[in-house]
């Protein structure tokens, strides 16, 4: 078994002029592409060659020898998630059963939309902004580089990429833009829903 790119859920000018159909070219065509590849080149002729990428990723996770793999399957894993996590039409006011969980946890849309953005923007260098589903209550995360919540036994619900080629084509160095954006017109919280639900 070999590790798979995912097409996109949508089309590549969908979440134009948000995320450029450009952006989304290189983001899935070129980087999403190359971690697929090299965690492929990683496991070939090794006892995770048949594992599927969420146990390629935990065992990566407990080897201090596998940090290449971990890096490249978490970021497989990271960007199939991302995709996910924005929709056309997407974002503002969270909908459904995440609505009252963010009303609970966060005092309200207006409030998580700030921490989650303050996460975001701070994260210093590469990473991601990740809500969470931890011991029963969300919460707002950053992660460094390839590092992701599936192996701190946190459930994500959804999450932003801040790595600069996520958005540097469209929004240069203005991190802060492209995260509000990401809020305001991105979230899929359809998905945000379904992961809420079948983490209970
Ligand atoms: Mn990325």
């Amino acid at each position: 078994m070999t590790i798979q790119l995912p097409d996109l859920p949508y089309r590549k000018d969908a979440l134009a002029p948000h995320v450029s159909a450009s952006t989304l070219e290189f983001h899935h065509d070129k980087h999403h592409a190359a971690y697929v590849n090299n965690t492929n080149k990683f496991i070939a002729g090794t006892e995770l060659a048949d594992k599927s990428l969420e146990e390629i990723i935990a065992a990566a996770a407990k080897a201090p020898d596998k940090k290449a793999l971990f890096n490249n399957a978490a970021q497989v894993w990271n960007h199939t998630f991302l995709w996910n996590s924005m929709a056309p039409n997407g974002g503002g006011k969270a909908r459904g059963a995440v609505a009252e969980r963010i009303e609970q946890d966060f005092k309200g849309t207006g409030a998580f939309a700030e921490a989650f953005a303050a996460a975001a923007v701070g994260q210093f260098g590469s990473g991601w902004a990740w809500l969470v589903l931890d011991g029963g209550k969300l919460k707002i995360e950053t992660t460094a580089n390839a590092d992701t919540p599936l192996v701190h036994g946190k459930t994500p619900l959804f999450t932003c990429d801040v790595w600069e080629h996520a958005y540097y084509l469209d929004y240069q160095n203005r991190r802060p833009d492209y995260v509000k954006v990401f809020l305001d017109k991105l979230v899929n919280w359809d998905f945000v829903n379904a992961n809420l639900q079948r983490a209970r």
